[in-house]
């Protein structure tokens, strides 16, 4: 079974993945590798924050693993908060100041349009392969539901008439923006590892 440690500090994206990943691959936590830094991230998009975040493990201790960098992009905003998402509204990356700080800016708008982009940074063998996932949906106008993290109570799905808050682990897994970046690594995992044979 592959083994690989994942450059997180977030409990949520571990628990997401590991889900995913069962019975393939094991994953390894930062803390289980005695790794307490706060790994930098400050690229402009989240290509270089997940290569960033996964080449940084990578330099210090030579082990196959991996990182995710998501943003929440919006469509009125231009974009916005995108590649800052963590720290849209201060450095304290404090996720009810950074809904609120949306939602204030959405307020009274129509096009409340938006998409979660994840990018997973591979790095094995020394080399390193890129993964993206995407979800489309939109803001609510409120918070709703009290699952997941992050911007979950204020991002429906399209096709659903839930917020990723109200939704089980397995059910956003099943469509959210990282499930679907984490299913691309997955069959390049299962390949890879029947080549390797
Ligand atoms: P690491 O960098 O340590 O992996 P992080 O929480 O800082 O953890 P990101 O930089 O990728 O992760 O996250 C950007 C922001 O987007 C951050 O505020 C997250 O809470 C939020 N976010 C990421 N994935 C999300 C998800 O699945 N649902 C809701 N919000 C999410």
């Amino acid at each position: 079974m592959n083994e690989l440690v994942f450059s997180t500090n977030n409990q949520h994206k571990v628990e997401e993945v590991q889900s995913k990943l069962q019975g393939l691959c094991k994953i390894h936590t930062l803390a289980e590798y005695g790794c307490t830094d706060d790994i930098p991230e400050d690229h402009d998009t989240l290509e270089g924050n997940a290569s960033q975040k996964s080449h940084y493990l990578f330099d210090k201790y030579g082990c196959d693993c991996f990182s995710d960098d998501t943003g929440l992009e919006v469509e009125a905003l231009g974009g916005e908060p995108g590649v800052y998402s963590a720290r849209y509204a201060g450095e304290a990356k404090d996720p009810e100041a950074n809904m609120a700080k949306l939602l204030q800016k959405l307020n009274g708008a129509s096009n409340r349009k938006a998409r979660f982009r994840t990018v997973i940074s591979l790095i094995i063998d020394g080399e390193e392969h890129l993964f993206e996932g995407i979800v489309n949906g939109k803001i609510l106008t409120e918070k709703h539901g009290e699952k997941g993290f992050g911007y979950d109570p204020i991002f429906q799905p399209e096709g659903y008439d839930r917020s990723f808050a109200e939704l089980t682990m397995e059910e956003k897994n099943a469509i959210s923006h990282r499930g679907r970046a984490v299913e691309k690594l997955y069959a390049f995992l299962k390949d890879y590892s029947q080549k390797k044979q």
